[in-house]
């Protein structure tokens, strides 16, 4: 066999085994994918540093940075092992058992998969071996066309298989349930956001962040697709009376709207992963007493379909001020599929690893001592309230403007609220900026201050102070364990 042929035998035969894979996965589960469910197993193996450095250097990008990664890494073991093979199979057929043993420890480990998933590695590893060794005894250099054609079939049949499993596996009409949902109406609605509460004009973001530009972070690789019809939330453990409830249930209730700032804990000093949204819900508290919490619990534990976990204090949840929600809708429309559609829990005040499970499925009164939630055992702290942050969003960094410019930012306190953002020039004297308008504590609040400067380069730093008189400190720390601090500094050139 040329080593051309070789190679190639190995990338069709892994092809095939992957849409193999992919087909019957999108009957039996579709996170048992192998590649996928390998991809998921990685990103949950991941060492805390390397997962740092990812989010750091590729941002939201690191999903597709992984699958990319992945499809580079498999394609080389394929080729290997074609190479290796051009006497005998062997080498070929071991690497296809491994890869296959590999699924199906992936698949094992994923904690949304029963036993019904590991059919898709094996068909993978069966559909593997079997064509490469059919490939090898098919394609020789004195039967040209035949070995053409023998490649062509399996290259051909893994391009319809895959598709096929992609087209299976994403069948849940999960648009059209959206769809069906209609118009989430809440009882009691947000107060309108008051003119004067954002300075776009002046750069920082809009009060409300559309949907479509709301930061997203989550493990998964493939969104869990639910159809409201079929969804259930179980709410147990050390409670009073367990409770079933399902989208009927909850939407047929009195709906609140609040609005609402999200902040990611992984978010630097001066980083973009916090929005704001008008979120439609149930009040969580009432949930939870109609569950009965019993006063030895001290974490609400909360699952995701996909299996993800948050813990979140008892005392802040059952806390009706708060305004937890278990939310279905935000800014006017069905929770987003990517945002956690049918329903996700928002806390104000907790950063989102510790309380916005999306596609929320269970909620468990327990201890924190019994339990831990996904990202406890990746470094991150057991409590995490939101600290209290300001952000410079203009002038931009390293640009250059003319002297008189207004520098503008956000800046947040959840629960409590900003009571204050001061600016400094070069290291000079604090000076006070104006806010915006004043939403709530649980929301975000702008500031600008308009400047008068020398040309030449600046440095201008800010920092808030919440409605509890706290100043936002100086010290810089980094993201983990339990999210950053230090005043955001940037440096710009006057003309
Ligand atoms: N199911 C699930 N829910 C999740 C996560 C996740 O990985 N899986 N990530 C959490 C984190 S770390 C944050 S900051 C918020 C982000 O919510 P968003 O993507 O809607 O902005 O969701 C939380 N809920
Ligand atoms: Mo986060």
């Amino acid at each position: 066999m040329s080593r051309w042929t070789a190679a190639l035998v190995g990338i069709v035969s892994v092809a095939a085994a992957l849409a193999a894979g992919h087909l019957v996965a999108a009957l039996v589960g579709p996170s048992a994918s192998p590649f996928l469910a390998v991809g998921n197993t990685f990103i949950d193996l991941t060492p805390p540093p390397l997962k740092d450095f990812a989010v750091r250097t590729f941002g939201t990008y690191d999903k597709l940075v992984l699958l990319v990664g992945m499809a580079v890494v498999i394609a080389a073991l394929a080729v290997a092992a074609g190479l290796l093979s051009r006497k005998s199979p062997t080498p070929g057929t071991v690497l296809g058992a491994v890869l296959g043993v590999i699924g199906v420890a992936a698949v094992l480990y994923r904690p949304d998969l029963g036993q019904l998933g590991l059919l898709a590695p094996l068909a993978a590893g069966a559909v593997g071996i079997g064509v490469f060794r059919w490939l090898h005894s098919e394609v020789q250099p004195e039967r040209h066309v035949e070995s053409r054609r023998s490649l062509l079939i399996v290259a051909g049949g893994s391009v319809v298989a895959g598709l096929g499993g992609q087209l299976l596996g994403t069948r849940t009409d999960v648009e059209g349930s959206r769809a069906s949902v209609g118009e989430l109406k809440p009882t009691t609605t947000a107060p309108a956001i008051p003119a004067g509460a954002d300075f776009a004009g002046q750069g920082t973001p809009s009060f409300i962040t559309p949907n479509r530009d709301f930061y997203r972070i989550d493990t998964a690789l493939s969104v869990p697709r639910l159809r409201a019809e079929d969804w259930t939330l179980r709410v147990h453990g050390l409670v009073e009376r367990e409770l079933t409830l399902d989208y009927a249930d909850l939407r047929g209730r009195d709906l609140v709207e609040r609005t609402i700032t999200m902040t990611c804990v992984s978010n630097e000093v001066g980083g973009p992963y916090i929005s704001t949204a008008n979120f439609i819900g149930v009040p969580l508290h009432l949930v939870l007493e109609e569950a009965g919490v019993k006063p030895d619990a001290d974490q609400l534990f909360s699952t995701s379909a996909d299996g993800w976990t948050a813990g979140s204090p008892v005392d802040v949840v059952l806390d009706p001020d708060r305004g937890a929600l278990i939310a279905l809708g935000m800014n006017g429309e069905p929770l987003p599929v990517e945002h956690g559609f049918p329903a996700r829990l928002v806390v104000p005040g907790l950063y989102g690893y510790v309380s916005a499970t999306k596609w929320v499925v269970d909620l468990e009164l327990t201890t924190f001592a019994a339990k831990r939630g996904y990202w406890l055992d990746r470094g991150w702290a057991q409590r995490a309230p939101i600290k209290t942050m300001s952000r410079i969003d203009s002038p931009k960094g390293l640009s250059k403007t003319g002297g008189k410019v207004t520098v503008a930012g956000v800046a947040w306190a959840q629960p409590t609220g900003v009571a204050k953002v001061e600016v400094r020039v070069d290291g000079g004297p604090w000076q006070v900026a104006e806010l915006g308008a004043d939403v709530g504590g649980s929301a975000w609040r702008m500031w600008r201050l308009p400047l008068d400067l020398k040309p030449g380069g600046h440095t201008v730093e800010c920092r808030a102070t919440d409605k509890s008189g706290f100043t936002q400190p100086q010290e810089r720390v980094a993201p983990i364990p339990d999210g950053a601090t230090g005043w955001h500094s940037i440096f710009f050139t006057v003309e």
